[in-house]
């Protein structure tokens, strides 16, 4: 007879939330096994290897704060690092802390079912196999699972097709070939200005433009690198009050409370500064419609002013709320439409109707090329745990329960499905915020949820629904407040034909982080521990 492989845990990813629980789980004496379906580690910097993937989170924040050493040691090259950057130091973070013998790559987990006699998870592998664990932890990732568009004839084109979000680890040669990409979200207006270097022609299938604001990347200069490092865990601490948990030198004055030079001034300093701060320029911008509309003139202007022909300025200019759909960051992404062999086909006016051998045919025009890149983004956040087949302690199965959109307890766990965690889920601050502190942030919180346990000699914990459903709750009552749902982002999940529209995220990093402290102090009120 077969014996199933026993452990204490199973870590679904092996991205940065995946590698980190690895190394806090084995902290506290258990054997734990990370199930990565990618050959590598790293998770969105082993899958998304586009030209320009980087980060546009300043890399001095978006890296790991639990090794003091790790931050030390550690030389960023760039103010926003590359995607092969990012990868190295996932790498070398499984190699400092001796990862490796508990990653399983290559390996697809395909179905949990919690056995609720035994208090275990029989965890299903591809290729086959079966696990039991006590824990189960999906650290699957929000921005893991390609969207590929339903477009009629797709695969009836001649050439070959890209997906941003899946890109061949060679590289890919566009020099002297017709390109069409289709989407203008982040991953595409960071590849389209270099894709146009070396491409014989680059046509742009948009939408719905998007805010993108410049990044003026550059070399780190040592002495910024040297100041944060000799007060890193002040500068750490000091995000943590921050909205968004990042150095957004968040403003607290009212877009509405300043007169009009004073509020160019803010908005010109945050443009030569470059980056996502240019959203807390005001405390209001998500919250207020017309502080919001301040910003939308400002950076509307500046679009004008960077695209030389008005009429292809203005189909680049977005009339939805500024962040209402996640804002870009970019090196020279309105300037690439200068060049004569760029062009924009704007879908609000000629929507596609169909790919064909030859390429892409709209309302109006049919447009040759001879590769296709999908810059069309990711069934974010709910994707890759829908793809697995769970069944909680009752037969429920989670596809079921998340039919009419997710449902989580402080996005941390679901009820009805003991013993399952998930990192950065839905209702937490997530997406809306620099990801790799509210990871480490779960990590921290799953690891004393579970040392909790053993302490308390309590071996099964669930979410209680009522606690889930007002939490929910409160997070609509917060989106609803804001600018969030009023724009079809991946936010509610409007980019995926099918999809319930529900705003995901939970909007506010400190009364959050204070919220879970508060619960876990209490004992785990919400929480059933048996
Ligand atoms: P991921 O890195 O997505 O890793 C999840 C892993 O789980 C993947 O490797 C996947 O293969 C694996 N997996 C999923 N399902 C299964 C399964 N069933 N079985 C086995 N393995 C599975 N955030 C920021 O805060 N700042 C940024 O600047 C930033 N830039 C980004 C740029 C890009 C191009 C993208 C796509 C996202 C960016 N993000 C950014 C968000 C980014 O996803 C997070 O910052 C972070 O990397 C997520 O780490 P993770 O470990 O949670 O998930
Ligand atoms: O995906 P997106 P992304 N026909 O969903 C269009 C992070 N990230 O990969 O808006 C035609 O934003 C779609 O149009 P519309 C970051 O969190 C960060 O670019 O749905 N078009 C949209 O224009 C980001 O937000 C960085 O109308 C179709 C585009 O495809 C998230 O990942 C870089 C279509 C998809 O944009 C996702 O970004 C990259 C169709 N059928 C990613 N379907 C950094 O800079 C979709 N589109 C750090």
């Amino acid at each position: 007879m077969q014996t199933v492989k026993m452990y204490d845990a199973v870590v679904v990813g092996a991205g940065f939330a995946g590698l980190y629980m690895l190394h806090r789980l084995r902290q506290q004496g258990m054997q734990a096994r990370v199930i990565e379906a990618g050959d590598g580690v790293g998770g969105t910097w082993y899958w998304n290897r586009y030209p320009g993937a980087r980060c546009d989170i300043p890399s001095m924040e978006y890296s790991y704060q639990f090794s003091d050493e790790l931050q030390q040691e550690w030389q960023w090259s760039e103010r926003y690092a590359t995607q092969p950057e990012l990868l190295r130091y996932a790498n070398h973070v499984a190699d400092r802390f001796e990862l490796w013998p508990d990653i399983q790559l290559s390996t697809r987990v395909t179905a949990c079912r919690f056995d609720a006699d035994a208090g275990l998870w029989q965890v299903t592998l591809d290729p086959g196999a079966e696990v039991q664990a006590r824990f189960v932890v999906m650290a699957t990732g929000c921005l893991s699972v390609p969207n590929f568009p339903d477009i009629p004839g797709l695969q009836d084109f001649d050439g070959p097709v890209y997906h941003t979000g899946q890109w061949p680890h060679e590289g890919v040669d566009f020099s002297g070939r017709r390109v069409g990409v289709i989407g203008t979200g982040s991953s595409a207006i960071q590849s389209i200005p270099l894709i146009a270097e070396q491409a014989q022609s680059v046509t742009v299938f948009q939408r719905t433009p998007n805010y993108s604001i410049p990044a003026h990347n550059g070399p780190l200069d040592p002495d910024y690198v040297a100041d944060i490092k000799a007060n890193y865990a002040d500068y750490r601490a000091a995000n943590w009050q921050r909205g968004f948990g990042a150095d957004f030198r968040d403003n607290e004055l009212s877009a509405l409370e300043v007169d009009d030079e004073q509020r160019q001034a803010e908005y010109e300093a945050r443009w030569a500064r470059g980056g996502l701060a240019f959203l807390a320029a005001f405390s209001d911008l998500v919250f207020d419609d017309d502080a919001n509309a301040t910003a939308r003139d400002f950076i509307r202007n500046k679009i004008q002013g960077l695209v030389e022909d008005p009429q292809l300025a203005a189909q680049l200019t977005p009339d939805t709320p500024v962040g209402c759909k996640r804002l870009c960051v970019d090196t020279n992404y309105y300037e690439t439409f200068n060049q004569d062999h760029v062009s924009l086909v704007d879908l609000r006016e000629h929507p596609i109707e169909a790919v064909d051998a030859g390429g892409v045919r709209t309302a109006s025009q049919a447009y040759e090329v001879d590769c296709l890149v999908l810059a069309t983004g990711f069934d974010a956040m709910t994707g890759a745990v829908s793809r697995i087949d769970i069944t909680g302690s009752q037969g429920q199965r989670l596809a079921d329960k998340w039919a009419e959109g997710p449902r989580a307890y402080l996005g941390l766990a679901t009820a009805g499905f003991p013993n399952l965690f998930l990192i950065t889920g839905p209702g937490s601050p997530s997406v809306l915020s620099n990801m790799l502190p509210s990871i480490e942030h779960h990590v921290n919180w799953i690891a004393e949820c579970i040392e909790h346990m053993q302490r308390h000699q309590k071996s099964v914990i669930d979410a209680q629904l009522a606690a889930e459903d007002e939490w929910v709750e409160h997070v609509n009552e917060v989106a609803d407040a804001s600018i969030y749902p009023r724009c079809n982002s991946w936010y509610l999940g409007a980019n995926v034909p099918g999809k319930s529209r529900v705003f995901m995220p939970y909007l506010g990093v400190p009364p959050y982080v204070e919220k879970c402290r508060e619960i876990a102090d209490a004992g785990y009120t919400g929480f059933s521990l048996g």
